[in-house]
C-alpha cells in the first residue's frame, strides 16, 4: 500500500525529493516481481507518480542507487500510464507470448518455488493500464508450439476457470496442419522454438484487426520480467512519434535492469558478433533480444511472411525486415526489466551460437555483399558448441569492458583475434 500522506504530498507543492524519501521508507526493500504485494505497491505508486512522471523519473535517476528498485519500476509505470491517459483514439493492444515448459512459473509462488502466477498477474497488469483510459483495450495471446508439459492446455484451463475473456491460446500444430502461410516450411513443432510461437501469434492476431481502432501487436515473455503496464511506453513512439516498431531496451542510460553478470558478458559477445555480421543494418539497436516489443499491426502484417527463423533470433529478422521496408522506423524504449532466472530456458538451452548461425543466414538472405561481414559469417559458421563455450569463458577484454552501445562502430576485435583465443586455450 502507498500510504495516503505520500499520495497527497505528491500532489502538494512538497519538493519531489522529500516525497521520494518518504516513499523510499515505505517501499519493499528486496523488490520481487512475483510478490503480489510488491506489484500492488508499484502500481499504486505508479498512479501517484503519474501526476508528474517526467520530473519523478529524472529525480530518481539522478540518484539511482539511493532509491529502491520498486520506485524505479513505479516511475516507468507512471510514464506508461500517462501515455494511455492521453490517448485520443481507440487503441487495441494484443500481447503475444510463447509458452514452453511454463508449467511451474504458471503456478502460484506458494505452490511452487518457481511459481509466478504469471497469467493472473499479466491480466492484472493490463487491467491496471486499461484503467487509465476507456479508449484502451487489450488481449493476451499465448502460443504453445508443442510444449511437452502441456503449457498451452494449462493456460487454457486457467483462463477458463478465471473467466478471462480476453485471453486466447493458440497451438502452432494447428498452423502446420492447416498449412497456414505463416507456418512456412515447418513440418513439425519440433522445428520451432520461441520465434515459431511468437510469429504465429502475431500473424494470427493481425488477421483480426478491427477497422475502427489503431491496432498494436506486442510480444512479451511468459515470466514476469517486464510489467506489462509498461506497454504504454511502447505505444508512445507508435502512436505519437511516427515509428512502426518499438523495442523495449535494457541497454539505454535510463533503463532499469536487474540481470546477473555472467549473462551480461555473454550478451556483450553476442551483440558484438551479430553487429559485425549485419552492420550497418540495425546500427542504432543494441538490445535485440529483449522480450518486449510492439509493432503497428500494419507493419507486422507486411513483414510476417517468408521468414527464415523460428528460433531465438527471430527478433533480429523482424527488425531487419521492418527497417528495410521503412528506414528509421524503429524506436528504442528504455524499460524496467527484472530477470526471472528460475526455469530460464535460454540459460538451459544456451542458444547463442545457434542464433548467431541463423543471423549469418540473414546476412546472406537480406544484405548486400560486404567483405568484413562475410569474414565474421565464415568465422561463425566454422564454430561448434565447444568453441563457443571457450569464447564465452575468454571474452576479449576490449569487448567485455566496452559499452555495447558503441558496438555499431567499434570493430577492433577481428575473426583472427578470436581464432587466436581458440587456439591458445
Ligand atoms: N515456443 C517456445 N518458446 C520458448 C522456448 N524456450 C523459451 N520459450 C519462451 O520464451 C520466453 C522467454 O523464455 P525464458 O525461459 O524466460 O528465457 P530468458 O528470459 O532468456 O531466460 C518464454 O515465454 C518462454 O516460454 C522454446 O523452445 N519454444
Ligand atoms: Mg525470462
Amino acid at each position: 500500500m502507498v500510504p495516503q500522506p505520500y499520495k497527497k504530498a505528491l500532489t502538494d507543492d512538497s519538493p519531489i525529493q522529500a516525497v521520494l524519501d518518504q516513499l523510499q521508507a515505505a517501499a519493499p526493500k528486496n523488490f520481487l516481481s512475483a510478490k503480489p504485494e510488491h506489484q500492488s505497491f508499484v502500481e499504486e505508486t505508479g498512479v501517484a507518480f503519474s501526476e508528474e512522471p517526467e520530473a519523478i523519473e529524472k529525480a530518481l535517476l539522478n540518484e539511482r542507487e539511493r532509491y529502491s528498485l520498486a520506485l524505479h519500476v513505479a516511475a516507468k509505470l507512471a510514464k506508461a500510464r500517462d501515455i494511455v491517459t492521453k490517448l485520443r483514439q481507440p487503441v487495441k493492444l494484443s500481447v503475444v507470448f510463447a509458452v514452453y515448459k511454463e508449467h511451474h512459473r504458471i503456478l502460484k509462488p506458494e505452490h511452487h518455488e518457481s511459481g509466478e502466477d504469471f497469467l493472473r498477474r499479466k491480466v492484472a497488469q493490463l487491467d491496471w493500464l486499461a484503467s487509465a483510459s476507456p479508449l484502451f483495450s487489450w488481449e493476451l495471446v499465448a502460443v504453445d508450439d508443442g510444449c511437452p508439459e502441456g503449457s498451452g492446455h494449462l493456460l487454457e484451463q486457467l483462463a477458463k476457470d478465471e473467466g478471462f475473456e480476453n485471453v486466447r491460446v493458440l497451438f502452432l500444430e494447428h498452423a502446420i496442419k492447416e498449412k497456414l502461410p505463416i507456418a512456412g516450411s515447418l513440418r513439425s513443432t519440433d522445428e520451432s522454438r520461441k520465434g515459431g510461437s511468437i510469429v504465429y501469434g502475431m500473424w494470427e492476431t493481425c488477421q483480426r484487426v478491427e477497422a475502427d481502432k489503431e491496432h498494436v501487436v506486442a510480444f512479451t515473455d511468459a515470466d514476469l520480467s517486464t510489467h506489462l503496464g509498461q506497454s504504454g511506453l511502447l505505444l508512445d513512439p507508435l502512436l505519437n512519434g511516427g515509428k512502426e516498431v518499438a523495442l523495449g531496451s535494457r541497454r539505454e542510460t535510463t533503463s532499469v535492469v536487474v540481470k546477473k553478470g555472467t549473462r551480461n558478458v555473454r550478451g556483450k559477445l553476442f551483440i558484438y558478433l551479430w553487429k559485425r555480421m549485419i552492420s550497418p543494418a540495425l546500427i542504432e539497436i543494441t538490445d535485440t533480444q529483449c522480450g518486449f516489443k510492439a509493432f503497428r499491426a500494419e507493419t507486422a502484417r507486411a513483414i510476417l511472411h517468408d521468414l527464415l527463423e523460428r528460433g531465438f533470433a527471430f527478433d533480429i529478422e523482424l527488425l531487419l525486415k521492418a527497417e528495410q521496408r521503412s528506414a528509421n522506423c524503429l524506436a528504442r524504449v528504455p524499460i524496467a526489466w527484472i530477470d526471472s532466472e528460475a526455469e530460464s530456458t535460454t540459460t538451459a538451452l544456451n542458444p547463442y551460437l545457434t542464433m548467431l548461425k541463423s543471423i549469418a543466414g540473414m546476412n546472406r538472405k537480406y544484405l548486400p555483399s560486404n567483405l568484413e561481414a562475410e569474414a565474421f559469417v565464415a568465422f561463425i559458421e566454422s564454430l561448434d558448441e565447444n568453441h563457443w563455450s571457450l569464447l564465452v569463458e575468454n571474452v576479449p577484454e576490449a569487448i567485455a569492458a566496452a559499452d555495447p552501445l558503441c558496438f555499431g562502430r567499434f570493430d577492433e576485435v577481428t575473426p583472427d583475434d578470436l581464432r587466436t583465443i581458440l587456439k591458445n586455450t
